[in-house]
């Protein structure tokens, strides 16, 4: 099997796991990163990479890098995607893709015309149960969709105190809950059920309106280690919350509350399903187990177990049940059908794509627009 390089641009919280989902892969190597700091050669050590730049674009002219990822703030995914394609090199991008429809549009377009493989790094998909249950819809074991509703609650923004690059429109775009964690909820949703969301209604709050800015770089997730001294004031114009209702093309109803100041919850996704035959519940803090609700019979949990799941879950599986997989397994399982296409173009596009990030910009900015409206928008 030809070994295949990758390049990270950005080597924070997220770039960091994309090299260790990497190297958990067979016949990949993270040859170079890429740090816009002065730290980029510290880093790299760190990090046990022999090639490191500070600017992107001397990456790009590595002939032995195939496949670019993108981790760097929001605001610099479009013109970073854009001139790896033009490079020819795949890119795999964090989301959002971009921080406006027509750029993501753009990046679209170009990444057909070049016949490149282009994808977003939605990772949730890829907790095998929520393979398992939207293989479950598809073969029609939950019945008619009535329901799909659910939330994406953090608390690493809780404090006035906590920090980050995300809280400022300028690197991270119009929405920030919404944008950063309600995405993956409406990925997830749209994958798992197969339906579409036809419109949305939304009801944003800020409830922290000034925050304390740090007087130096902290990354993603590591601002508790600062002391309160070393602030200024920042004024906030990004939710912190939101409530959105949802329209599916079924005639589905759902909804979804997004929050990053809820304390206690750390990083977590839930998804529950209402069907005519049986409803499902999952959350991502315990994601190897699945609930099926009943009404005319017991209920049940499924855990996570390759030698009882649908083939096209059981895929994404690496360890037998009850050698628990987490988050980081997820990235390395989307990763793992990336490269299989790098390597064959003929096989299908079974991950996120620049579609799918495309498709959630859209979803991103219709809310916005409901938010400032204050009423139901049509997608
Ligand atoms: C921060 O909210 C964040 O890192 C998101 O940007 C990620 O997409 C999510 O996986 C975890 O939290």
């Amino acid at each position: 099997m030809k070994k295949l390089n990758a390049g990270v641009i950005g080597v924070g919280f997220i770039g960091a796991a994309h090299i260790e989902a990497l190297r958990r892969l067979h016949q990949i190597e993270v040859k170079s990163i890429v740090d816009e700091t002065e730290d980029a050669e510290k880093k790299a050590k760190q990090l046990g990479i022999d090639s490191w730049y500070s600017d992107y674009k001397e990456m790009l002219a590595d002939p032995e890098i195939d496949c670019v990822h993108i981790c760097t703030p929001n605001h610099l995914h479009f013109e970073m995607a854009k001139n790896a394609l033009l490079a020819d090199k795949h890119v795999i991008c964090e989301k959002p893709l971009t921080t406006d429809v027509t750029e993501a549009e753009e990046l679209v377009d170009l990444a057909k015309k070049k016949g490149l493989v282009n994808a977003v790094n939605f990772n949730i998909r890829f907790y095998p149960l929520m393979h398992e249950l939207s293989a479950a819809i598809r073969k029609g074991e939950m019945g008619e969709l009535f329901s799909v509703h659910g939330s994406y609650l953090q608390d690493w923004l809780f404090h006035q105190t906590d920090y980050n690059w995300r809280l400022e429109k300028s690197l991270s775009g119009d929405s920030r809950a919404v944008a950063d964690i309600g995405s993956h909820w409406m990925d997830l949703a749209e994958f798992v059920t197969g339906r579409r969301i036809t419109a949305v209604m939304a009801d944003f709050a800020t409830f922290h309106k000034i925050r304390k800015k740090p007087l130096k770089p902290v990354e993603t997730y590591a601002g508790m280690l600062l002391k309160p001294e070393d602030y200024m004031d920042i004024p906030i114009d990004t939710e912190d919350y939101a409530s959105i209702l949802f329209r599916f093309d079924n005639g589905a109803r759902g909804s979804l509350t997004v929050s990053q100041v809820f304390a206690g919850r750390k990083n977590r996704v839930t998804m529950e399903i209402a069907g005519s035959k049986k409803s499902a519940v999952w959350n991502s803090e315990s994601p190897n187990e699945i609930w099926y609700g009943r009404r005319d019979s017991a209920n049940e949990i499924q855990l996570r177990d390759p030698s009882i799941m649908h083939p096209e879950s059981r895929e994404i599986v690496s360890f037998p049940g009850g050698h628990n997989e987490g988050f980081p397994d997820t990235m390395k399982q989307n990763f793992s059908k990336i490269y299989a296409r790098i390597r064959d173009i003929n096989l299908p596009e079974n991950y996120p794509t620049f579609r799918a990030g495309l498709r959630e910009i859209v979803l991103c900015e219709k809310i916005v627009q409901s938010q400032k409206e204050e009423k139901w928008i049509t997608v």
